[in-house]
């Protein structure tokens, strides 16, 4: 009968006998709901006095109901992902390798990666300060499934991808659709391979000093046995976003060229990294120390331990309790003497800078990721939950809902693509002048709208499931947990929306230039098919107000634009994706 029609009682109900797999004999019944006239096949259905006195009871210690709900299933995400398949159908010359790369990689997401993702988040790493006897030791311990993530990212390039190039300026959006894929399963792993690839970019950039030619080697590596992870230590207690005044730590020269840094990390990412790039202030032999932004030097140091087993120059001071993350250790960590090289005098924020720009994309993709796999469980879901009466997928405004979020996950995605293929072209020297300014201006842009809208598209999509959404043993709520994060880390959405600012001040507005140069360009594309026409005219409306906006204000004083900066930094990112922003 529940095959007829879920609204009405099985007559299995009224008949505990037959087995929850077996078909319901009384076809007819279903026209006979249990308040309503005796089914001609059961006769009166009387509860209790009607039941056989042998049968087992419906709801006891061993049955508690028939009804079991199906759960949303996660197959291959390349192959569920249409979207993807065309752009890159559309974009990329290297075509087959690609795909076959992502389709076995999607499978192997689905068969087995997704579980150790769980693995990490139910078994989170721990700190074990000091051995039985006393001795401080400072072991971060970290689940198995950790382990085989970091693995698993050498021998599937997660990283490397970036540096071999072999799809020359598209190989950043081969890496970083295969990091699309794997995000949500990772277990957080792409923390710290937004960071090594940060780190690697760093490295490459100022020059490769002979002190870190292997780290980089090792960074870049498809070994498991060489692979290393990098970390990024540059948050201090006093705060985390404005580095050059939190920034306490002192690197004391040693007479053979090397460096001692003293300080206080308050927020170590990823903490089991075998390197990291962080910023300190060089003691001058006077003993004076330099100060503000350009006082900065970026060091690099490796993570080891002494013959006894201890850290060199580091005490974790305590593993952080976080919202969500949970699957990765972030520390507090003393730098006691940590031995580590130069890589830039002074000039450390500019230094790093290259290490943001990646982690910030690193994190879009993160963002995007969320938004599609949240999508695509809820689809899934929708195929396979009924509430009055209907499948959820036959629901309009259910269908609406999943709409509107398919769209959000739609705009990240291309936003992201667009921000990677010009990071691509950047790289192996093929980018315009309008390609650079693009990169520099989009990238603050896109984290920032996309984090916002993985945390609000994840909400969103968690209700989907109903109670269920909220259930931790799901693994739904971990994903609102660590979307959650995406707009505080690497840059709050008012950092990056002043860092807009700042950059189309320092480019005397040529990336606002470029910009629209663009969108126009893109809108000239659109405005061939007539179907688009409404979005392409709502789009230069927007377009054409955005214009007026930004003359305005250059007229006004400072303070006027640092108001609306993130106003502004919301609209370019709507506009861009193809979405009229509700503020211009
Ligand atoms: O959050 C953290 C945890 C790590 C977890 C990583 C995983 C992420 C991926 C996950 C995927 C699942 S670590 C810390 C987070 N903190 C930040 O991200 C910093 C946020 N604050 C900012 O971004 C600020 O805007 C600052 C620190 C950059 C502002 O500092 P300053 O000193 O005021 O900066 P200036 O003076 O504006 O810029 C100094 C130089 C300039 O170059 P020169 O000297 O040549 O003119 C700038 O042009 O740095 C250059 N610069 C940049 N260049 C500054 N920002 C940028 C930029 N975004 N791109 C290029």
């Amino acid at each position: 009968c529940l095959t007829l029609n879920p609204r009405l009682p099985d007559c299995r109900l009224l008949r505990p006998s037959l087995s929850p797999t077996t078909p319901c004999p009384n076809k007819p019944c279903f026209l006979y709901p249990v308040s309503a006239s005796p089914c001609p096949a059961l006769g009166s259905p009387r509860p209790a006095a009607a039941r056989d006195p042998h049968a087992p009871p419906l709801f006891s210690r061993s049955r508690t109901g028939l009804f079991f709900q199906a759960q949303p299933q996660l197959k291959n995400p390349f192959l569920e992902d249409p979207l993807l398949g065309r752009y890159l159908r559309r974009h990329l010359p290297h075509q087959q390798a690609v795909f076959s790369d992502l389709q076995a990689f999607g499978e192997r997401i689905s068969d087995e990666v997704d579980a150790w993702g769980r693995e990490c988040e139910v078994n989170p790493p721990r700190l074990v300060p000091f051995d039985p006897w006393g001795r401080r030791v400072d072991h971060i311990v970290t689940s198995p499934a950790w382990q085989r993530m970091k693995e698993l990212s050498a021998s599937e390039g997660l990283v490397a991808i970036g540096y071999e190039r072999s799809c020359g300026e598209w190989s950043r959006v081969h890496q970083m659709s295969k990091l699309f894929l794997y995000s949500p399963s990772s277990g957080l792993f792409t923390c710290p391979l937004a960071m090594t690839d940060g780190a690697a970019k760093v490295i490459q950039s100022l020059g490769v000093p002979p002190a870190v030619d292997s780290a980089y080697r090792r960074l870049t590596s498809r070994d498991p046995e060489r692979f290393w992870t990098s970390g990024q230590w540059m948050t201090e207690r006093r705060g985390g976003s404005d580095v050059a005044a939190g920034t306490e730590t002192l690197a004391e020269p040693q007479p053979d060229g090397s460096y001692r840094l003293h300080g206080f990390k308050w927020f170590t990412s990823a903490t089991d990294a075998d390197m990291t790039l962080t910023l300190g202030r060089v003691v001058g032999r006077d003993g004076s120390i330099p100060p503000g932004s350009r006082g900065l030097s970026l060091f690099y140091a490796e993570v080891r331990r002494d013959p006894q087993g201890r850290l060199e120059g580091i005490e974790v001071q305590r593993l952080k309790d976080k919202l969500g993350t949970r699957q990765m250790p972030t520390a507090e960590l003393l730098l006691d003497g940590l031995p580590a090289h130069r890589v830039s005098e002074g000039r450390g924020v500019a230094s790093i800078a290259n290490m943001l720009t990646v982690t910030r994309i690193h994190n879009s993709v993160a963002a995007a990721a969320a938004m599609r796999r949240v999508v695509q469980l809820a689809r899934d879901y929708a195929t396979r939950r009924s509430a009055f009466g209907r499948r959820l997928q036959d629901h309009p405004l259910h269908l609406q809902t999943l709409a509107r979020m398919e769209v959000e996950a739609r705009a990240a995605f291309l936003l992201v693509m667009e921000v990677s293929r010009l990071l691509g072209r950047e790289e192996t020297g093929v980018a315009s002048p309008l390609d650079r300014h693009l990169l520099r201006l989009l990238t603050p842009v896109l984290k920032l709208y996309s984090a916002k809208q993985a945390v609000a598209v994840v909400s969103e999509g968690l209700e989907s499931f109903g109670g269920q959404g909220y259930m931790e043993d799901t693994g739904l709520p971990g994903l609102l947990r660590d979307a959650q994060v995406l707009s505080i880390w690497e840059g709050t959405t008012n950092v990056l929306s002043l860092d807009v600012l700042r950059c189309v001040a320092r480019s005397s507005g040529l990336v606002l230039q470029a910009y629209f140069t663009q969108t126009q360009a893109l809108l000239g594309h659109a405005s061939r098919l007539p179907p688009l026409a409404p979005a392409v005219g709502a789009l230069e409306g927007a377009l054409s107000a955005l214009g007026v906006f930004v003359e305005e204000a250059a007229a006004r004083p400072p303070s006027y634009l640092e108001l609306a900066a993130r106003d502004l930094a919301y609209s370019l990112a709507r506009i861009y994706m193809g979405q009229p922003p509700h503020v211009v």
